[in-house]
């Protein structure tokens, strides 16, 4: 079991084995956390990507999957991609969000990862709700068996922050 922690930062500073990506299915960059990590990721990462596409994702990487790469110029060794589910008010698509920090695990396992750095997957462009989403990636990686040491959730803001604390402190028993 690993230790967990929410902390305020920017995912692409993270001093870390590998950090996540919430990406899009091309897997070649877009805004948000996936803009960030390519601008200061660089060349290395790009070109890493265009190579998962010309082999094994040639249709791209399917909603819920999790793919490494260099990690390039970042501190970080690996960058796991991961395409979390666009938010819908009528489908339950928690599975899939669920299945996008199982399987960033089971990658980072693969890669003998350590210490592993997760965005607050889909709740920005994806419209996924906080609070949700906190409640999906702290219960999926808390059963998620694994041989990662420290997860780390990096939150972009204070409310993001105190929602994940307080997902991170819910199950701990009651106060
Ligand atoms: N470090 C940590 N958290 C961040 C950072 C950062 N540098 N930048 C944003 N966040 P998003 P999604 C927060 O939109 O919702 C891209 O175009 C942000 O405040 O990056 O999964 C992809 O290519 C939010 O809470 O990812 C896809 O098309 C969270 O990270 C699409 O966006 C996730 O926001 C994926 O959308």
């Amino acid at each position: 079991m690993p230790e967990l922690r929410a902390v305020r930062g920017d995912i692409t500073e993270q001093q870390v084995d590998a950090i996540v990506n919430a990406a899009n299915s091309s897997l070649l960059g877009g805004g948000g956390v996936d803009g960030a990590i390519h601008r200061k990721g660089g060349p290395e990462t790009l070109a890493a990507c265009r190579a998962l596409r010309a082999s094994h994702y040639g249709g791209g990487l399917k909603t819920g999957q999790a793919v490494a790469t260099t990690a390039g110029n970042l501190p970080a060794q690996w960058v796991i991609h991961t395409v979390g589910p666009v938010w819908s008010a009528t489908e339950d698509r928690s599975a899939l969000l669920a299945s996008c920090f199982r399987e960033s695990l089971r990658v980072a396992d693969e890669l003998g990862a350590r210490t592993i750095a997760f965005p607050a997957i889909s709740t920005g462009i994806f419209g996924w709700p906080m609070d949700d989403g906190a409640r999906i990636a702290v219960d999926t990686v808390r059963t998620t068996p694994t041989k990662v040491e420290q997860v780390s959730f990096v939150l972009f803001g204070d409310d993001a922050l105190k929602i994940f604390a307080g997902a991170l402190q819910g199950d701990q028993g009651p106060k």
